[in-house]
């Protein structure tokens, strides 16, 4: 890199885990030092775990790997590991205390800054184009998507207010559904500085003609699925997602109940009647999978999804996002936590993809049909434990991210992950079809 590049790239990783602990700040402050130890959840982690645990892994990756430096640490790092501790069990950890917590990682953090600035970006992949900054800086906002899944899990007086989406849709939805013909696009990256390991390479994928919904599936969709019927008829359902919903008495999205006749749903502590114009959260895959059934569809397939987001049928190309290749801005798409809850389907019309299919980036993590795989010539990096560890069929994928989701972390290529129960992830849908043959 020219030196001018090399400090473009500094500022933009300076900012990049600025705005990332401001965040965290944020959703380690407006609770008291009680509810930071408690456990909100038993699919969650204490939130003061998320706070040592972005801190170490901060000092792992930037000041032992890039820097080369001496532990911190060291002692502290087999209770901030993921895989030795399940979530359920963190709280009886011999955890460092809010303060500890909060001292620990802005020391990391400092000394991280000074590493920055005395590193040469390039020569070492680990280096090239602030990657592993950059990788810090998206698992920071992770963790802070994380945590505000745990302060909407949480029970107790309202810590948390952000303004609603503003009103963007001046321009009504034409169709409700978007031919994406067939043919070849290019899924995937190999230039997105950026980009983890799990979207890499870039490489051709032929997707024939299907049909997709304009907007993500609405609430009021989706009570009309309750409505008919959609959670006691088996015909809708897989196996296993039939066998679960019986055993939990599920008969609604989480955070749904049933008051006078009329749904109501808690969000960040505040109770209201579920709005039909909104994008349905908080659904499993198997939810989605059997609404899609009912509605004589079914979920897109990644590629499908990938190939509505990015391919540009004018030029052939496949672009950073459903609105080109701009960072995301405040009218392309509802991210970044500055609202606390999805904009109505049809929403940011500044957003849509070439064809006119809006709210892919951004509002709700949408489920997809495919399994989470590599793609072909996948190498893990810099550790097999990011994504290597969970493909297979265990995990869908989910994309586009929600209005929970940094931009840092959000991109056409960004591939996200879960078990097909989960829904208390900030979780909807869109549906698709085949399109018939010409
Ligand atoms: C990509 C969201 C599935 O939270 O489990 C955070 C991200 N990996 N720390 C997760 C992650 C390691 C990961 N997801
Ligand atoms: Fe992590």
């Amino acid at each position: 890199e020219t030196p001018h590049e090399e400090a473009s790239l500094r500022s933009r990783a300076v900012a990049a885990l600025t705005t990332a602990r401001e965040r965290t700040a944020l959703l380690t402050s407006c609770v008291d030092d009680g509810e930071l130890t408690a456990q909100h959840s038993p699919l969650m982690s204490p939130l003061v775990w998320d706070l040592a645990h972005i801190g170490n892994q901060e000092e792992q990756w930037l000041w032992r790997a890039v820097a080369g430096r001496e532990a911190l640490r060291p002692e502290i790092d087999p209770l901030y590991d993921a895989f030795r501790h399940p979530r359920a069990s963190r709280p009886s950890l011999p955890l460092l205390a809010p303060a500890e917590a909060r001292a620990y990682a802005a020391e990391v953090r400092d000394r991280v800054l000074g590493v920055l600035d005395a590193t040469r970006l390039e020569a070492d992949p680990l280096v090239e184009s602030a990657f592993a900054f950059g990788m810090i800086a998206q698992h920071e906002q992770q963790h802070d998507e994380t945590m505000l899944i745990t302060h909407q899990l949480r029970e107790g007086p309202v810590a948390l207010t952000a303004p609603p989406p503003p009103v963007t849709v001046t321009d009504p939805l034409t169709a409700s559904e978007v031919l994406v013909p067939g043919g070849p696009f290019t899924m995937g990256t190999s230039d997105e500085p950026w980009a983890l390991d799990n979207e890499r390479p870039a490489h051709t994928r032929i997707v024939p003609a299907f049909f997709i919904d304009t907007a993500p599936v609405t609430n009021g969709a989706y009570l009309a699925f309750m409505a008919d019927g959609g959670y006691h008829d088996e015909r809708w359902w897989l196996p296993e997602g039939w066998a679960r919903i019986r055993e939990h008495g599920i008969e609604a999205p989480l955070f749904w109940r049933r008051e006078g006749g009329q749904w109501l749903r808690r969000r960040f502590g505040v109770t209201e009647p579920v709005p039909g114009n909104e994008p349905v959260l908080h659904v499993s895959w198997y939810e989605a999978d059997a609404y899609a059934r009912w509605a004589g569809r079914r979920l897109p397939t990644e590629a499908e999804w990938e190939k509505a987001a990015r391919h540009d049928p004018a030029s052939g190309r496949s672009r950073r996002y459903p609105w080109g290749d701009a960072d995301p801005g405040p009218v392309h798409a509802n991210l970044g936590q500055r609202h606390l809850g999805p904009a109505p389907a049809g929403s940011y019309p500044e957003g849509a993809s070439p064809l006119g299919v809006r709210q892919l980036i951004g509002d709700v993590w949408e489920w997809t049909a495919s399994d989470f795989l590599p793609y072909p010539g996948f190498r893990a990096f810099p550790y097999k434990e990011y994504s290597e560890v969970f493909f297979g069929p265990a995990h869908k994928v989910l994309r586009g991210g929600s209005f929970a989701v940094d931009p840092v972390a959000c991109r056409g290529t960004f591939r996200n992950w879960d078990l097909p129960v989960r829904r208390q992830i900030f979780s909807g849908f869109r549906t698709a079809r085949n399109a018939e043959p010409a």
